[in-house]
């Protein structure tokens, strides 16, 4: 039996074009500033403005308005230590065997490695589960979800942006495998990590490499 649809009215502000090109130059000049840090300092971050963040994060589209995602804070330090101790172990299998020499050699402006601080240096990790479907509630029958990592990344997108306009530096950190993370946080069988990301203030020492992003007309195609 199909839903009957509901609807409501719809409109956005009509901006001028100036008002157009003023935000999102504003926009840009912001944005572009945001940066994958590695140093944090430990300096805990008020759990108000995760959530607040996470809240962004939870207006992004997603396959089938089905919003596949789960975002665990997990600020206990005990549980960071295990968190790290695991990200190690697999981290150093992955440098040792794992990744291809070609990997390895692009990594190598980035300077990582398998030891890493920050897991447990950094006052929250926002550990991102994708369900890859629902449980029925009653019959435990599986509801199949859509898009699934699409919905997540772009999830991720906005919560990258709003934990940057908070003034927080964030690390999308991909551990390979990652299943330990279910493991640890206890979720359920129908959720798989799709992203570990630390969030704090840089340290005081922090620094990035000195990248540069591709221009407008190496990504923009117009047709
Ligand atoms: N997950 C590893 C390796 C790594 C892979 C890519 I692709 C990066 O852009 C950065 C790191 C690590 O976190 O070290």
């Amino acid at each position: 039996m199909s839903k009957a649809p509901s609807r409501i009215p719809f409109s956005l502000p009509r901006l001028s074009e100036e008002e157009m090109n003023r935000k999102l130059d504003s926009m840009y000049g912001q944005l572009s500033q945001r940066r994958t840090v590695r140093s944090f300092s430990s300096e805990p971050i008020p759990m108000e403005v995760l959530e607040k963040a996470i809240r962004i994060a939870g207006t992004a589209p997603s396959g089938a308005h089905k919003q596949p995602w789960s975002f665990c804070v997990v600020t206990n330090a005990e549980l960071r230590k295990r968190i790290r101790a695991k990200v190690e172990e697999e981290e150093r299998r992955s440098y040792e065997e794992r990744m291809s020499q070609k990997w390895l050699e692009d990594l190598e402006p980035l300077g990582t490695d398998a030891i890493k601080p920050y897991i447990e240096e950094a006052p929250a990790l926002i550990v991102v589960f994708k369900k890859v479907h629902e449980p029925d509630e009653v019959s435990g029958a599986r509801h199949p979800n859509y898009y699934v990592s699409e919905s997540c990344g772009i999830a991720v997108g906005l919560l990258l942006a709003a934990l940057h306009e908070a003034g927080l530096a964030t690390l999308t950190h991909t551990p390979s495998p990652m299943n330990f993370l279910a493991e640890l946080l206890e979720r359920p069988s129908h959720e798989r990590a799709f992203l570990n990301i630390p969030v704090g203030w840089p340290s005081s020492d922090a620094t990035v490499p000195n990248l540069s992003r591709k221009p407008l007309n190496e990504i923009l195609f117009r047709y």
